[in-house]
């Protein structure tokens, strides 16, 4: 029997999977890593990322073999090219849907990240701040006009889309004004109303409680580590 494992947390970057897992029609368990204590500082975890972040997506295959990722973008354009599914279906429909999933990756999950980070985390830093409000709003203005083109990122629903929508979602909880662009809301309620994806955000629930309860538990020590205020011992 070959069967996926995902390891994460409630972040958009681990959604992202959940959601093309559901849309796959593939089974998976779902391995909640505590971030918060630093278990993905632990040498398992380590072994499987040795960047130690989530998600890893590990496949065991029929004759027991194991196959292991990590970076959800590399996660995401594995799955679309294994399956066959919602990669693109040319050379240049594919390239269009990594060229998306690329910009999801290298651009909106730091930029996103940085501009909840520095106004949520820390009252203590106007520059960066700004710094991240600038991107981000200069980022949503890219994603409204190419949604003004095309009804998703690729021009056909691909693993791009399921890879910002998360981060979308997740902005909206902290900007939602900045967000309020009509192409980028008729993209989004698309998306949010998919079968799939609504499975997807029930099956992350029970991890966004054990989530909830890992930060309550967590020591302000093990805060100011995983918020990158303090280094991880080796
Ligand atoms: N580029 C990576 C980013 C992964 C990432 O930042 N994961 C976060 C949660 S969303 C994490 O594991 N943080 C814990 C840590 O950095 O210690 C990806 O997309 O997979």
């Amino acid at each position: 029997m070959s069967g996926y494992t995902l390891y994460g947390m409630g972040s958009p970057n681990v959604v992202k999977v959940v959601v093309a897992l559901e849309e796959l029609g593939q089974a998976y368990d779902l391995v909640h890593v505590n971030v918060f204590q630093g278990e993905q500082r632990e040498p398992w975890f380590l072994a499987l990322n040795p960047n130690g972040k989530v998600p890893v997506l590990v496949e065991t295959r029929a004759d027991g073999e194991q196959f292991s990722l990590f970076e959800s973008g590399a996660i995401m354009d594995w799955l679309a090219s294994r399956h066959g599914a919602f990669g693109g279906g040319s050379e240049d429909g594919r390239a269009t849907v990594r060229q998306w999933l690329l910009f999801q990756m290298a651009n909106c999950g730091p930029v996103f990240g940085n501009a909840i980070h520095f106004s949520f985390a820390t009252k203590e830093c106007p520059y960066g701040q700004n710094r991240f409000q600038i991107e981000l709003r200069k980022l949503v203005r890219v994603i409204e006009q190419r949604l003004t083109q095309a009804d998703y990122l690729a021009g056909e629903y691909s693993v791009a889309d399921m890879a910002l929508w998360p981060w979308i979602r997740t902005l909206e909880m902290f900007f939602a004004d900045d967000l309020k662009t009509p192409a980028l809301r008729r993209w989004f309620a698309a998306i949010e109303a998919r079968p799939a994806v609504v499975a997807a955000v029930a099956r992350m629930d029970a991890i966004g409680k054990l989530d909830r309860q890992a930060r309550r538990e967590a020591s302000e020590e093990q805060l100011d580590r995983y918020f990158g205020r303090l280094a991880w011992p080796d």
